[in-house]
């Protein structure tokens, strides 16, 4: 007979990894005030998700009149910015907008990120097009070898996981060395953010990947619970819910990562430190 309450709690697995996406490049300012669009935004927004449990930021920013831009200056001082100010590992996204050129999406790399997304396939995105061609993952992945940068390959539908094996097997592991997925569920176009979506597709990630899920919209919730019942690890930020509740929007980022933290700490899987990650992820530490 044993007696549980007499011990220390436990973590029934490993920390989650918390992903902070505090912008993305979908909605307006004028429409969500809350929305961290200068780099001094960003870098509050940054410090406060830090403290609250993130240990990775994914990246876009904005110009001057608050709209999605992926000029080389501006992404280079807020990589430094960032640096300077928290230990998060910095993930530019090279998604940018959805009419952003190849050529910048590639060049986002200039920058020196310690790590990037890389989108593994062309998806319908609302009533836009999100496009990834073969020709251009591939030489996206080839800088991300050349340059060091650790990719964390976003997996919109299950056609991209087959991509992601096929990139794997063509071109090799990534810098690092370790496989980081992110599913990203609920996207009207990709695949929907429910359980049993989830499961089918970790269940067709390669061999030995780590992944987190994030839910867009009234996705985010089940798609934390999901990914925790799961062993997943989580992405959450603006960038892909700005309504916390039904009519409530959502205040700061930091609140949720502080509901996904809450969340994971119940699962008995409290959030992970970026050191932790930046070994997990095989990503240097560039400060
Ligand atoms: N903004 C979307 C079109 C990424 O950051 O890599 C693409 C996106 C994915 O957000
Ligand atoms: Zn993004």
């Amino acid at each position: 007979m044993t007696n549980d309450s007499a011990r220390p709690a436990k973590a029934a697995g490993p920390a989650t990894l918390i992903t902070v996406a505090p912008t993305g490049a979908e909605s307006e300012k004028a429409a969500v005030p809350a929305l961290p669009v200068t780099l001094d935004e960003l870098v509050i927004a940054a410090k406060e998700c830090r403290a609250a449990g993130a240990a990775v930021i994914h990246v876009h920013i904005r110009d001057a009149d608050a709209r999605p831009t992926l000029d080389l200056g501006r992404l280079t001082d807020t990589v430094f910015s960032l640096r300077e100010s928290t230990d998060l590992i910095i993930q530019l996204s090279t998604g940018g907008a959805v009419t952003d050129p190849y050529e910048h999406r590639l060049a986002v790399l200039d920058a020196r990120p310690d790590a990037c997304s890389l989108t593994c396939g062309t998806v319908n995105f609302g009533d836009d097009v999100f496009m990834n061609p073969w020709g251009f993952i591939k030489e996206l992945y080839a800088k991300t070898l050349e340059y060091g940068v650790v990719p964390e390959f976003e997996l919109f539908d299950f056609g991209h996981i087959a991509t992601l094996h096929r990139l794997l097997g063509e071109m090799g592991p990534p810098a690092g060395g370790h496989v980081h997925c992110d599913l990203v569920m609920g996207v009207p176009g990709g695949m929907p953010g429910d359980a049993a979506t989830l499961v089918q597709a970790v269940s067709a990630l390669p061999a030995g990947a780590t992944w987190s899920a994030t839910g867009i919209g009234r996705s985010t919730v089940p798609v934390i619970l999901a990914a925790l019942s799961a062993g997943g690890h989580l992405r959450v930020g603006m960038e892909d819910t700005v309504t916390f509740s039904r009519g409530r929007p959502v205040a700061s980022n930091a609140e949720l990562v502080e509901r996904a933290a809450t969340l994971a700490t119940l699962a008995q899987r409290p959030p992970m430190s970026p050191e932790a990650a930046r070994d997990l992820l095989g990503v240097p530490d560039h400060r």
